[in-house]
């Protein structure tokens, strides 16, 4: 509404910063990484081009779990973040929908007509909440619904009377246990009974909603799929294909030739991971037990499936595309046969799930595949963290890449002006200056703002090679030891992610980077060059304070595994550089920016598989680099104080699988000679600073605005509010 700085006028009057206001409202931790944040900026953008569009989600009472460092290891505690999120939301008491888990059903023949009884089964409520979303320039009003589960039956005032308290709470309890609590696992599948149940819970609920709705404009489903768009993000609401049948078939009436046809042409889905090990799939029985109905139409799909597949002689890709298969019933498998659309997120990865791991359906419906490149809310990311990068940006092209970011490119003018470059370069220094205060008074963790901020802020997993950033650290470390009066350029670099309890590996990593912290601090010869920060509790308030502060961008995923990426995008707007490998977006990024302002390094994606197959060796990298055998035997020896051994024994022979998995020690040399590029070019501040012009100028096409664009015509069909 452009009233920030009344707002902030009139606070000050009382004697508040405005600042300090906004840091007592919690983020809300309703989502994990990249998949979570992507859907957040999406709305922001839905509501600014005036599209109609709800997002659904469940209001977890708890979040994304606090992470704590202690003893240098991560510890979780409960994110109760409605303690101060919730003024945002209004309940909707009349729009509660109900839905049946658990029990069995009877199918009752009617006159021809099949009616399904439920037998035995729990009946929960259904209860939104909805947060609006604003438009940044128009009056479009984006809706988020948040479902919160409660029981159905009245409060037991028997048993309560007979002073059977347990009885009389039992069924509340239960009910409201389905939205407690948000997974922590992000890139891996966590199969549990609950977890299904909060699936079916979102999407049963949802699609109700939806087609009341629908029924209320229109009076009929007749014309549902022209008027309706359902985007499957990822696979967790999958389900939303055999309810969508069920409700078409059981309570409106439908044939199920009807209903399939409606179902396909109203559902799309994203796919936002490669990696196997994320690939949703559900044990049968656990499907049968908790949704009886929901497993009829889903082997009934199944079979329908299977019975073309054999009458078009395509019997052999069975084992890849059925959905039910050795026991398990794969989601990504029900969303392919189900949706008309199927996209990954950045050009490479839409390319690689054609050519991988859904290669066979690429060849059933090779229609279906598309891609639409991921984008980030520029207005959030840029104007709203940033405000004196952007202030300047107004100055100099004027304020329309607000409304569209594709303005940016008119930076381009300005490449080699000296004045705009050290412009740039005064406030990246402001900005630096600002994170080192914060940090300082929000943690008491001290950061040198004259140094280089060097960032890897996301997920800590194995795939996102955290590990091969500290190999670099340590070489740096060993190498200031051996030369203490060596020219070097004082360098921070900062790490900054959450993982799931039970990945162990991954807060081994955690571990070391803490450890590896100390051991610099504690070291007279290194500490006023080299310091290596972990960012405790890293979430959406902490990245709006960093990124604006960045200078090197690290993305140094092993190519092939991320999907797209996103703080690639976020860092690029705000003039960091990217150090990174052929993958995800950056390839994208490499496009936009050209070579020449982008620091690559590393294996191809179409290497990898013949790296592999020619037997890739991490233990004779080992023996044979002699930087490598150092670094690896001080992982050995100890870091602060402790060995990693295991994390040496992972690298150069493996633990319970291949050594080196994601090929760090692979990559290591030529990210080395990646990294002393870019240390050698920071030297030159008029070309770094010029890269960073051109690197801003070239982050219009990220906008979120562009995908959601791309969505509404070539998916969703979908017009806008105002013509
Ligand atoms: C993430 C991808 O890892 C990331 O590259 C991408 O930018 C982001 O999605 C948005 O598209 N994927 C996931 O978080 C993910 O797949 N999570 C679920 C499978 C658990």
């Amino acid at each position: 509404m452009s009233l920030e700085s009344v707002f902030s006028e009139a606070l000050k009057e009382y004697g508040f910063d405005i600042n300090d206001i906004y840091e007592l409202e919690s983020d809300p931790g309703l989502g994990n990484g990249g998949l979570g944040r992507l859907a957040a900026c999406y709305l922001d953008s839905l509501a600014t081009l005036d599209y109609p569009a709800t997002g659904f989600t469940l209001r977890y009472e708890y979040g994304l779990f606090r992470q704590k460092i202690v003893d240098n290891t991560q510890a979780e505690l409960p994110d109760f973040w409605l303690d101060s999120g919730d003024v945002w939301m209004m309940q909707r008491s009349e729009q509660i929908f109900y839905i049946n888990m658990g029990g069995h059903v009877r199918e009752n023949w009617n006159n021809g007509k099949l009616e399904i009884e439920y037998i035995d089964s729990t009946t929960f409520e259904a209860v939104p909440y909805d947060i609006m979303i604003s438009g940044a320039i128009n009056e479009g009003v984006a809706l988020l619904r948040l479902w919160r589960a409660t029981a159905n039956a009245k409060f037991d005032m028997n048993s309560f009377s007979r002073g059977d308290y347990d009885t009389a709470t039992r069924a509340t309890a239960a009910a409201e246990l389905i939205t407690k609590v948000l997974y922590p696992t992000d890139s891996h599948i966590q199969g549990k009974q609950l977890r299904l149940s909060q699936q079916y819970f979102l999407v049963s609920a949802s699609l109700q909603n939806i087609i009341n709705n629908h029924i209320n404009n229109f009076g009929t489903l007749d014309n549902f799929e022209k008027k309706a768009a359902i985007h499957i993000n990822d696979t967790h609401p999958a389900l939303a294909i055999p309810e969508m049948m069920r409700l078409l078939l059981d309570v409106y009436g439908y044939s199920w030739d009807d209903a399939w046809k409606k179902t396909v042409a109203s559902m799309a889905y994203t796919n936002h991971t490669v990696l196997s090990e994320a690939l949703e799939t559900w044990d049968i029985e656990l499907v049968k037990g908790l949704l009886p109905r929901i497993y009829m139409i889903i082997e009934e799909i199944n079979r329908r499936f299977t019975k073309t597949l054999e009458e078009t002689g395509n019997q052999s890709m069975l084992p890849n595309t059925s959905i039910l298969w050795h026991n398990r019933v794969k989601m990504a498998n029900l969303c392919i046969i189900g949706c008309h659309s199927i996209n990954g997120v950045s050009k490479l990865h839409s390319e690689i799930i054609k050519d991988s791991i859904f290669k066979d359906f690429y060849c059933l419906y090779p229609k279906r595949f598309t891609n639409v490149t991921n984008g980030i809310a520029h207005r959030r990311w840029l104007n709203g963290a940033n405000p004196r990068l952007s202030g300047f940006i107004t100055e100099l092209i004027g304020n329309n890449f607000y409304v569209d970011a594709s303005n940016l490119s008119k930076l381009t003018n300005y490449v080699g002006n000296n004045g705009v470059l050290d412009a740039l370069a005064k406030i990246k220094q402001e900005n630096k200056n600002d994170f080192a205060s914060y940090m300082q008074k929000n943690s008491d963790v001290i950061i040198n703002p004259n140094s280089r901020f060097d960032l890897q802020v996301k997920r800590i997993h194995e795939y996102k090679r955290q590990l091969l950033n500290v190999l670099k650290i340590i070489h740096l470390y060993l190498g200031i030891c051996d030369s203490p009066n060596l020219n070097f350029t004082p360098q921070t670099f900062i790490f900054g992610g959450k993982t799931a309890e039970s990945y162990y590996h991954a807060k081994r990593i955690i571990n070391l980077i803490n450890n590896l912290s100390d051991e610099i601090k504690d070291d007279k010869r290194t500490r006023d060059k080299l310091a290596v920060v972990f960012l405790e509790n890293y979430n959406v308030t902490l990245a709006e304070r960093i990124i604006p502060a960045a200078e090197i961008s690290e993305q140094i995923s092993l190519a092939g595994k991320e999907a797209s990426g996103t703080s690639n995008m976020k860092f690029m707007l705000n003039g960091a550089l990217t150090l990174g490998t052929v993958d995800g977006a950056n390839v994208e990024i490499l496009e936009k920016v050209g070579a020449e302002n982008m620091f690559t390094f590393g294996i191809r994606s179409e290497d990898v598989a013949v790296e592999w197959s020619r037997g890739y060796s991490a233990s004779s990298l080992y023996s044979s680099d002699k930087y490598i055998k150092r670094i690896i035997d001080k992982l050995r020896d100890g870091i602060g104080g402790t060995s990693f051994s295991d994390i040496a024994t992972y690298l150069t022979v493996g633990i319970g699988g291949v050594a080196d998995p994601y090929m760090c020690l692979r990559d290591f040399k030529d990210y080395l000679r990646a990294h002393n590029y870019a240390d050698q070019t920071y030297k030159d501040a008029r070309k770094w600073n010029d890269m960073s012009l051109i690197n801003i100028a070239k982050a219009g096409f990220f906008s979120a605005d562009r995908s959601i664009e791309e969505y509404a015509k070539s998916i969703w069909n979908l017009e806008k509010y105002h013509k």
